[in-house]
């Protein structure tokens, strides 16, 4: 009798570890890990609530970045006609180096509904 017990932990035991294998969530990638050497990451995160999840994005003068844009919830876009920024649609990343040191008006470019007009933030660059 002692040995179906342990055999029934054994199974129990086994079905756990299955589970928790394929049970657990795949680690988020860490885009920063995959950039290539010199290039920092922009992050921009976008979400219904018609806002940036900054207000600010400081970034450093001569610096390369990838710039990438992540819609959290709905259909946004990031346009920033001084610096020749535009993602939207297919283009969600771009490689940018901001040169001249300034503030620059960051906006949503996709119509994205009512809180559209007033989805801005801007990039500081120092
Ligand atoms: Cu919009």
């Amino acid at each position: 009798m002692k040995w179906i017990m342990s055999f029934l932990l054994v199974i129990a035991a086994a079905v756990g570890i299955y589970m928790m294998t394929i049970g657990l969530p795949k680690p988020p990638k860490d885009e920063a890990a995959d950039l290539p050497e010199g290039v920092e990451l922009l992050k921009i995160v976008a979400s219904n609530d018609f806002v940036f999840d900054k207000e600010e994005y400081v970034v450093k003068a001569g610096q390369k970045y990838k710039m990438v844009l992540s819609n959290k919830s709905g259909i946004h876009g990031v346009g920033v006609e001084a610096l020749g920024i535009d993602l939207q649609g297919d283009t969600m990343e771009q490689e940018v180096t901001f040169d001249k040191p300034g503030r620059y008006e960051m906006h949503c470019s996709v119509m994205c509904g009512l809180g559209h007009d007033k989805m801005k933030a801007t990039i500081v660059v120092e």
